[in-house]
């Protein structure tokens, strides 16, 4: 595959690349490129989770070794539920569910590296970084990196301060060269690419992944259980979610059912070869076939393609898709 390519998969569904031209410089170099993704076990995994899963197959194919971070410290520096003790069975939910999401992909788990981060941000070499990090770097810059990210609140504790600037630090102690992951992580990446070459690491590359709107119009939230679908949301559930969902007619903004088309079920099915089958009446025109999501997305906007039509065929396809990660994480086989 060559340079062109390459940077193609791994900009693909992306919101920004910070630089392209850095990105292919990198597959110009002889060894292959590392990139790292990190999530911090603080909840139920769902299928925004997902959606950045699915793009770590791209960088698979394009032939970047992934790294996984399980950020469970991460977890108790912002999350007052999220006690040591819990830590390590979340970890554990957050690595199976993981690996289910990256093979529902067609990616293959085997080829990615997992570690956790208590692994190494204990050991000397990093927190002895950390300190050096923390009498350069203003509370001010740290506090605006992690904006977006760590929890807002009047009182703050220092814990979201030490989240931010580890963060800016793994990109260097995991060695990546592309830091993955979503638009919102972009303040504390930016802070990684200012700070990171005084400490004799590279500047990273990065690749920010769009967040998807949420079922009910609006940002998909955490805490509210009709916004997103979750892992192991069974058919019912995915069905009736999506017959709920706000899916305006012929609209395309802030519409998260043609979101999770386009950025989870349209790319899944390609790997597997499959194409979205609209089941709609003869007196309506018919079953429409859609090879891609961009057909879609005209038939929808012109109007051919009505939100009654398009809701169940969604639901089903997403209740396929998630199926083999739902088995997973319930251990059915
Ligand atoms: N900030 C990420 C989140 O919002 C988690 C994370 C933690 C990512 C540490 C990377 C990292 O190095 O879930």
């Amino acid at each position: 595959m060559d340079t062109a390519e390459r940077t193609r998969l791994v900009s693909r569904f992306t919101e920004e690349v910070i630089t392209e031209e850095e990105l292919e410089a990198l597959f110009e170099r002889s060894d292959p490129p590392t990139a790292y993704i990190g999530y911090a076990p603080t909840g139920e995994m769902h299928i925004g989770h997902f959606t950045t899963m699915r793009k770590l197959a791209d960088f698979l194919d394009a032939g970047v070794e992934v790294t996984v971070l399980v950020a469970d410290l991460h977890a108790h520096l912002d999350d007052e539920k999220s006690p040591f003790a819990l830590l390590d069975a979340r970890s554990a939910y957050y690595e199976t569910a993981i690996e289910g999401m990256i093979e529902a992909a067609g990616g293959d788990p085997e080829r990615v590296s997992f570690v956790r981060g208590t692994e190494y941000q204990l050991e000397q070499p990093y927190t002895l970084e950390l300190y050096r990090m923390m009498a350069e770097t203003t509370i001010s810059r740290t506090q605006r990196a992690g904006s977006e990210v760590v929890r807002e609140s009047d009182n703050p504790k220092l814990g979201g301060l030490t989240y931010t600037l580890m963060q800016s630090l793994d990109v260097g102690a995991l060695e990546a060269d592309i830091a993955y992951g979503g638009i919102d992580q972009r303040g504390i990446y930016m802070l990684s690419r200012e700070i990171l070459p005084d400490y004799g690491y590279e500047k990273p590359v990065c690749v920010f992944a769009p967040l998807l709107s949420g079922l009910t119009g609006g940002k998909m939230s955490a805490s509210e259980e009709s916004s997103k679908i979750n892992l192991t949301d069974d058919d019912e559930t995915v069905a009736e979610k999506i017959q709920a969902a706000y899916c305006p007619q012929g609209e395309v903004e802030d519409n998260g059912v043609l979101e999770y088309l386009q950025y989870l079920v349209f790319p899944v099915f390609d790997v597997r070869d499959e194409s979205l089958v609209v089941e709609r009446p003869e007196e309506y025109g018919g079953d429409l076939v859609y090879e891609s999501y961009a057909e879609l997305e005209a038939d929808y906007v012109s109007g051919e393609l009505h939100p009654a039509d398009l809701k169940p065929a969604a639901a089903a396809a997403i209740s396929t898709v998630v199926e083999p990660v739902r088995d997973r994480l319930l251990g059915e086989p």
